[in-house]
């Protein structure tokens, strides 16, 4: 398959009939599938793999859990601007437990998870949404009289794989905002073993989209960080990418709501947007199908870090951003050619500092000029042991 290429398949009758259950041409159903191969930065040939395996429906089983959370996730996914990508995520997979959008409720639905759960051993995928309270024996979650904790680990038990969408299960998220008087937790802490998290309050349904395509394709989930997000959606920095960067570079901020800069759609950075201390692609895929500037900073809004620990939910919305080992955007031509290592964020600094950074950044970043990108997975990977206590 992997030498099929996108030109073979337009004849393909599984491709056809695939187009015609999703009402779409059958070049939008390629070039999605080649843009989707992209976005998870696949070799060549892996968007025919692709195509053929969103066509042949093989559909994974999944169950869906929602626990302490406001529904945003579901509803990104499946209120999406775009009908597409929703009548996508509803062809890929078998939606088979799903409190909000089943018909059925109580002993019904009940039935309805263990049987599927019954049926699919060993193969479901188990999607979890929400955080799970751990206080007081978890009792500020119950459903059909089991806790959140009871129910994660029963279901989690024969899952083939667990994602855990959202920042809330991701890692405690909105729920979890201090004093934290549920003792909100993420899946992979009360579960004790890693699991895929897609952070993001709410998550880019791109991204839960691809990594469930890339299960269907390969087998397997898509490679990960050490805090489990995938690679393809989670490597870069928002400020690395940001359409303002141009304005932070050069020194041109917006100072209050409102104001000329804003206006103007200036940097955000001194509003505290928390862009150079987030890893996420919002601003490479952007939400919905309105067209361009469909993100928060594209809206005039300050990244407030919702895909970030430590960050969303936690470091106050005014507060100034950490100045992380920025790099210059990927579409900056490059002031210093690569010699060895360390020339990408020597030229960042250099950047940052000659472009008139903001008041404290150059300083930020030139604390961090030692730091290689090894020292800092290492420094994050201490972070997180520290966290889990380990
Ligand atoms: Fe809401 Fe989901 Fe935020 Fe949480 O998204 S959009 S509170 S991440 O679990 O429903
Ligand atoms: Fe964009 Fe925020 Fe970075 Fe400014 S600080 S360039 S608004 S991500
Ligand atoms: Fe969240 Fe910031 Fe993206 S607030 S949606 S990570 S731009």
């Amino acid at each position: 398959m992997a030498n099929t290429s996108l030109l073979e398949l337009e004849s393909d009758s599984g491709i056809e009939a695939a187009c015609k259950r999703l009402s779409m041409s059958k070049r939008e159903f390629l070039q999605f599938c080649a843009a989707m191969s992209a976005t998870l930065g696949l070799p060549q040939g892996a968007e025919a793999a692709m195509a053929t395996a969103v066509a042949a429906k093989q559909r994974p089983s999944v169950i869906w859990l929602h626990f302490q959370e406001c529904t945003g996730c579901t509803e990104s996914m499946l209120r999406a601007e775009h009908p597409t990508l929703e009548k996508l995520i509803l062809d890929v997979i078998s939606l088979d437990y799903h409190e909000t959008l089943f018909v059925a409720a109580g002993h019904q639905a009940e039935a309805a998870r263990k049987s599927a759960m019954a049926a699919h051993k060993g193969k479901y995928l188990l999607v979890v949404e929400g955080a799970i309270p751990t206080k007081d024996g978890g009792i500020y979650c119950k459903i059909g009289g089991k806790t959140a904790i009871e129910l994660l680990k029963e279901c989690a038990a024969d899952a083939a794989a667990v994602i855990a969408i959202g920042s809330c299960a991701s890692w405690g998220g909105m729920p979890s905002t201090d004093p934290n008087p549920t003792g909100a937790s993420g899946v992979a802490k009360v579960l004790g073993k890693p699991v895929v998290t897609i952070p993001g309050c709410p998550p880019n349904p791109y991204n839960f989209l691809s990594t469930v395509v890339h299960f269907l394709t390969f087998g397997s989930l898509p490679a990960v960080d050490h805090l489990g997000r995938p690679k393809f959606a989670y490597s870069r920095l928002v400020h690395e990418n940001c359409e303002r960067r141009a304005h932070f570079d050069a020194g041109r901020f917006a100072m209050d709501f409102g104001d000329e800069g804003h206006r103007k759609g200036y940097c955000l950075y001194k509003l505290g947007c928390k862009g150079p201390e987030t890893y996420a692609n919002c601003p490479t895929i952007l939400f919905g199908d309105a067209g361009g500037g469909t993100w928060p900073v594209g809206c005039g809004h300050p990244c407030i870090g919702c895909t970030e620990e430590g960050v969303g939910f936690q470091k106050p919305i005014h507060m100034l951003a950490k100045m992380k080992n920025i790099e210059p955007p990927l579409q900056y031509a490059r002031i210093v050619e690569e010699k060895g290592t360390g020339a990408t964020i020597g030229a960042a600094a250099v950047l940052a500092a000659v472009a008139g950074a903001a008041a404290g950044a150059g300083a930020m970043v030139a604390k961090n000029l030692g730091l290689s990108h090894k020292a800092e997975e290492a420094e994050k990977a201490k972070d997180s042991g520290e966290k889990a206590g380990v």
